[in-house]
């Protein structure tokens, strides 16, 4: 049995633990989780079940993920730097926090809950800007078992209330405003809003970040700095069961409504720690920087969990890549002496699009290893990651993985697997996909291509969608029964590595975030000029995928009413979702073309956005074809 993690160094280690991993899961896992800190080990290594979607790992273990991020390396790296918070303005002061510091700062908030009425399994959004008390809070809640919900700071008060009344949270804690680049935004006054329709909170605990007045809800609100000075400095962490909940994280899907995406204890932490140590390579000294904001799964799994599961030095970083210049991510780089950099092809298709001193200002020596994740990344877009930044040095790992993964799936690990531009790579040990043709048959062989299926659990996978586990079942194992659907399609070539090509259901990926198509038309038909809408991807150039937004309006707009219609519809949309799902372009039309059955035909409408009007294929099926010719012309 295995005493200390270890991490895979050659393509022949890597060809032999997959091997093992598929021929005998129950001892690969059972090794792997081997070296972590049990209260109790478990009985079973894993439940599999790919049709009704109840899978477990390690069931019967008893555990607590704070003591394998923190307590477990006090001992032999308590000195060591935890956690670097690089502020968004550069002249302010960064702050940075070892892991005995960090450990009693988990431990003071965890109290902090405690003493505000938090319990064992009570839900906690957290709405908070990307400052280290967002990080600290996060584990506080595993830290007594509370279930953290972490809302992105970015949505609007309505999408706060649905994740909020979702998931009955008690209690929600957040800021009093962000920065973000030359912006400020007043965050408590969005949870305020939030709040108003959530009737299940009971406590609001409020960070003090910019200074700014805020109202305090008598009986509701307290400040966390008060909160904090009666708090005590130690904590003892909950005992927990393996496959008791450990987050919620809310995606989005094909349909309105985003899903509460459930993650338990044992088997997140294990896969968080084995793909992070092994995909990225991480050394004992290594700097290591991921941006995702932790109000995404990358951030809850590659910021957060796996660096502090491996005791690495994570570094969080507050800003933008673009202010306040578009060399800030290389200045940062080089300031901290970051050796792994871990980003979103979105933030490079930004940068490569302004001046190329911007990056080659910077040393950036330090760098050993480049990850993207959230998008395929185009070979551009690659080359100019793989020669301005790596300096044709630094290996890119592109990981394919999803929220509901829990941690990274199909990758090369480090510079020890082969590299291909635009392509994922190889699976992770324990990963096993497919490729399915539309009728869930397994399409054998290499150069080709299908929808991309896993058909044996692995440790980190989601366990339900909160409150619904019915929808769990459709949405991820009632398509192909008995095997785990990804919703991507994917190509594999002729050595086998796969190549991710984007999503085959009614989700789409702007700038690495998910929406679903539903869901901004909910949106939008919120509007009151609007009747109904159909929303649809294209390809943008530095976003990845665009939102373009079919819409009928209840009454004929004027050419002079147009621009205070479409801002109107993106107020709607901001005011409902977020800034982030707001429409690129927006068409008013008369009519939308439909099926006889009442389905709208988005195969074109997708078509009309992309500008592939030469070939619509069949349009013999529709209501009105001649509604098709009127989009056409308006094109945008
Ligand atoms: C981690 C994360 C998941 C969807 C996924 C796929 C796309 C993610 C990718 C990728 C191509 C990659 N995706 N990584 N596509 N290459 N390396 O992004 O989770 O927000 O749930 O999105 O993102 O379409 O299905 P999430």
């Amino acid at each position: 049995m295995p005493t200390q993690h270890s991490r895979i160094r050659t393509f022949e280690e890597y060809t032999d633990a997959y091997k093992r991993s598929v021929e005998n899961p129950e001892q690969f896992w059972a090794d792997v989780a081997e070296p972590f800190t049990w209260r109790r080990k478990w009985d079973t290594v894993v439940k599999a079940d790919l049709v009704g979607g109840h899978n477990e790992w390690f069931s019967g273990a008893k555990l607590n993920i704070t003591e394998n991020c923190l307590d477990r390396h006090l001992a032999t790296r308590g000195n060591k730097l935890a956690l670097i918070w690089e502020p968004n303005d550069p002249k302010t002061r960064q702050i940075r926090y070892t892991y005995r510091e960090l450990h009693q700062e988990v431990c003071r908030f965890a109290n902090v809950l405690h003493n505000n009425g938090v319990e064992k399994g009570d839900r906690v959004c957290i709405y908070m800007p990307m400052i280290p008390q967002l990080a600290i809070a996060v584990l506080a809640c595993a830290r007594i078992g509370a279930v953290h919900s972490v809302v992105f700071a970015g949505f609007s008060a309505t999408a706060i209330a649905d994740r909020v009344n979702d998931a009955q949270a008690t209690t929600v804690l957040t800021s009093d405003g962000l920065n973000r680049g030359a912006r400020q935004i007043p965050v408590k006054r969005v949870v305020d809003e939030a709040l108003e329709t959530c009737p299940s909170v009971r406590r609001v605990i409020v960070v003090e970040h910019l200074g700014w007045p805020v109202h305090m809800e008598e009986g509701r609100d307290v400040w966390y700095h008060e909160e904090a000075l009666e708090a005590e400095k130690s904590c003892p962490a909950e005992e927990m069961d393996a496959e008791d909940m450990l987050f919620i994280l809310y995606t989005s899907g094909s349909t309105g409504k985003p899903k509460g995406v459930v993650h338990t204890q044992a088997g997140y932490m294990v896969w968080a720690d084995y793909t992070f140590r092994n995909v990225f390579q991480v050394q004992e000294n290594d700097i290591y920087w991921c941006t995702a904001d932790i109000g995404w799964v990358t951030g809850h799994s590659y910021l957060l969990y796996g660096p502090l599961l491996s005791g690495a030095s994570t570094l969080m970083f507050e800003g933008v890549p673009t202010y306040p210049s578009a060399g800030r991510f290389w200045e940062v780089i080089d300031k901290h002496g970051v050796n792994i950099f871990y980003t979103a092809p979105t933030a490079i298709r930004s940068l490569m699009a302004t001046p190329l001193d911007n990056v080659l200002s910077y040393s950036l020596d330090s760098l050993r290893i480049l990850g993207t994740v959230g998008e395929p990344i185009n070979v551009e877009a690659w080359d100019w990651y793989h020669t301005h930044v790596g300096k044709e040095r630094c290996p890119i790992v592109d990981t394919w993985w999803q929220t509901e993964t829990g941690g990274i799936m199909i990758s090369a690990l480090g510079s020890i697997s082969p590299l291909k531009p635009a392509h994922a790579g190889q699976p992770l040990p324990g990963v096993q996909p497919v490729l399915l043709t539309q009728e869930g048959k397994e399409i054998e062989g290499n150069e080709e291509e299908g929808y991309l299926a896993i058909k044996y659990p692995w440790p980190g996978m989601i366990r339900t969608t909160y409150g619904d586990h019915e929808r769990c079942r459709q949405t991820y194992f009632g398509a192909y029964p008995g095997y785990y659907f990804t919703g991507d399609g994917a190509r594999r070539d002729k050595d086998g590595l796969y190549r991710i090509i984007g999503r085959v259901d009614d989700v789409i990926n702007v700038s690495g975030h998910r929406f679903g198509t539903a869901e901004i038309e909910n949106a939008i038909n919120e509007n009151a000029y609007v009747v109904e809408s159909a929303v649809v991807g294209y390809p943008h150039d530095v976003k990845g995928q665009g939102i373009y937004a079919f819409v009928i309006c209840g009454e004929p707009v004027k050419p002079n009413q147009l621009s205070h219609v479409e801002a109107s519809i993106i107020e709607t949309v901001v005011a409902e979702i977020g800034k982030i799902a707001k429409p690129d372009k927006i068409q008013i039309v008369s009519g939308l073309p439909k099926t006889r059955s009442g389905k709208i035909m988005r195969r074109i409408l997708r078509k009309v956005a992309e500008g592939e009007i030469s070939n619509l294929g069949d349009t013999t099926t529709l209501l009105d074809p001649g509604i098709v010719e009127e989009i056409i012309a308006g094109k945008k």
